[in-house]
């Protein structure tokens, strides 16, 4: 069975407590116990962690190679600023997902750039929770297609 992780960046922590009109009414735990069915559904392990802090979030990531097959990571700012991230996603070699709330490119021009698309498989961007649902069966089809390729 496929273990995912699911990344959390800075503020996230704050969903449904503020700013509703950009990010939604649903809380972090709302989301992650929609994951939590999702990944039921599909059949895999799920693990989240969120947090303010770059390095933990790059810890993470380093430890995720021996404990998970694949990522979900929603960098928040960091998504803009940190080579850190990009850099730890890119020597875990781990298949990763890039998921945003809000789309980016609607918003101001500093968030329509990410450090961490070049890394990561594909990004998923603008449709509220639904990202992080469509970005986990993305990760899971990816996953179950590397399987069978290598048979
Ligand atoms: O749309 C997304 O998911 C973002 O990653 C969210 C980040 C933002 O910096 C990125 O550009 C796009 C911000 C997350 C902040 O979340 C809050 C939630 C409630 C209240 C305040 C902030």
């Amino acid at each position: 069975m496929f273990s995912i992780l699911v990344l959390h960046g800075p503020n996230l922590n704050l969903l449904g407590k503020r700013e509703p009109g950009i990010y939604g009414s649903l809380t972090l735990d709302d989301i992650n116990r929609l994951l939590e069915k999702e990944a039921a559904t599909l059949g895999v392990n799920i693990s989240f962690l969120q947090s303010n802090h770059e390095g933990a979030l790059v810890d993470a990531i380093h430890a995720a190679s021996t404990l998970h097959q694949g990522i979900v990571i929603n960098a928040g700012a960091y998504t803009h600023t940190s080579v850190a991230i990009r850099d730890a996603i890119a020597a875990v070699s781990l298949p990763a997902v890039e998921v945003h709330l809000s789309n980016i490119y609607r918003r101001e021009e500093f968030r329509h750039h990410s450090h961490i698309a070049p890394v990561v498989i594909g990004q998923i961007s603008g449709f509220g929770s639904d990202s992080y649902l469509l970005g986990l069966r993305a990760l899971v089809n990816h996953l179950t297609q590397l399987k069978s390729v290598n048979k």
